[in-house]
């Protein structure tokens, strides 16, 4: 079987996820499209990357990322790092011939994101964006059947993610309330999952108006401890720092289908933990899915006789999209890392058969469009006093 070697490029959060996906494709999809060789980690701090060499599996690590894009054995650049190092990274690992698997956002912002697909339609090499939900099965099956017109043709849309890890004044400062870092704050982080979503299931967006706030405008900077996600002990509350990132914000949009549509996010909703919620409404029915009970997907048709009409759940299982790779019975329990490993299967699959695969860098770019349209509308002002 072919071997397609990796150099995972940041060891945080996310290099875990790819790095899990990576070990565990092939248990799910045998024979794999290819073996995904766990090579080379990469991380500026040297524990962190030798650590993660021990723990996530990998032959070798480096403290350089220049050192993973040269090397000529290395098939795949997976750049699991802040959104301020995706852009340099990505173009010379396309320079280098390299196919390049890039974490969400896909840049800090439109131009970025811009000359990033340029470099990637030229580069004959393979891209993709790890907006990983839309590989969750319940909203595979979601766009079956709308693709099947069983909810007939889709009217509006209304999309979520809510968290609350940033709700706390005391959680601190990191790269993701940093706009020089990360570009945006909920838009870019969470809303660029929700517009994915859309632009899957619906159609294109070709309007936006909305609105974005930052609710907590500094925060504590840490001393000690690791970045876990809010999730800090160790703070030194007596030096603060700026957040220049908005904390929430909403919009509402038009899609090029003619559907309507509404998208939130937000990181300071107490309560809320992965909380990304579609309801799409089509002239014969309608569906739900909240990936915190990502099991299961609500179904209504409105031609079920009047009185049994009513969401019905589906648990997805063995029959539906993707099922009979995951797990013998529904309900066993879609995790995260199921999304990931379906992810990586169709990018290595996309490799071996020289085919396009979603959502790619075009994709991006098109998120980063919408996105930099939502920015834009605060300091353009739309909104009309009372
Ligand atoms: C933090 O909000 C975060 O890690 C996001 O950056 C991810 O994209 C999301 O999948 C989980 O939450």
């Amino acid at each position: 079987m072919e071997e397609l070697k990796i150099a995972l490029i940041g060891a945080g959060f996310m290099g875990k996820a790819h790095s899990m996906a990576f070990a565990t494709m092939p248990m799910c999809y045998w024979p794999a499209p290819a073996l995904p060789v766990r090579d080379l980690v990469i991380d500026i701090d040297k524990d962190i990357a030798e650590e993660a060499m021990l723990r996530f599996g990998f032959s070798r690590f480096g403290t350089d990322w220049k050192q993973a894009v040269t090397d000529p054995s290395i098939d795949i650049i997976d750049i699991a790092t802040p959104n301020d190092m995706h852009l340099e990274i990505a173009i010379e690992a396309f320079k280098n011939g390299k196919h390049v698997f890039c974490e969400k956002p896909i840049a800090r912002n439109v131009a970025e994101a811009e000359q990033m697909y340029n470099a990637a339609k030229s580069s004959g090499v393979k891209h993709m964006l790890a907006f990983n939900y839309r590989r969750t099965p319940g909203v595979l099956l979601a766009k079956e059947i709308i693709e099947k017109g069983e909810i007939g043709s889709i009217q509006s849309f209304r999309g979520t993610y809510h968290q609350d890890w940033s709700a706390a004044q005391s959680t601190p400062i990191s790269w993701r309330f940093q706009k020089d870092i990360s570009g945006s704050g909920a838009l870019g982080d969470l809303g660029s999952h929700v517009i994915d979503l859309a632009r899957f299931l619906v159609s294109e967006i070709s309007h936006v108006t909305g609105y974005s706030n930052t609710l907590i405008g500094e925060r504590p900077i840490r001393c000690g401890g690791v970045d876990t996600i809010g999730n800090v002990q160790i703070q030194d509350r007596t030096r603060m720092a700026t957040v220049d990132v908005d904390d929430e914000v909403s919009f509402i949009c038009k899609f090029k289908n003619g559907a309507s549509g509404s998208i939130e996010a937000t990181r300071n909703a107490w309560g809320r933990n992965n909380f990304i919620t579609l309801e799409i409404y089509g002239d014969k029915g309608s569906i739900y899915f909240n990936y915190e009970n990502r099991d299961e997907l609500q179904v209504f048709y409105a031609d079920d006789p009047v009185n049994r009409r009513g969401f019905r759940t589906i648990y997805t299982g063995p029959a539906h999209p993707e099922g009979s790779a995951l797990w013998p019975i529904p309900a066993l329990g879609i995790g995260y890392i199921d999304t990931k490993i379906i992810e990586c299967h169709d990018f290595i699959q996309a490799i071996i058969e020289n085919k396009e695969v979603s959502p790619n860098f075009k994709d991006g770019f098109e998120i980063a469009k919408i996105c930099d349209a939502v920015q834009r509308l605060e300091d353009e002002g739309s909104w009309l006093s009372i």
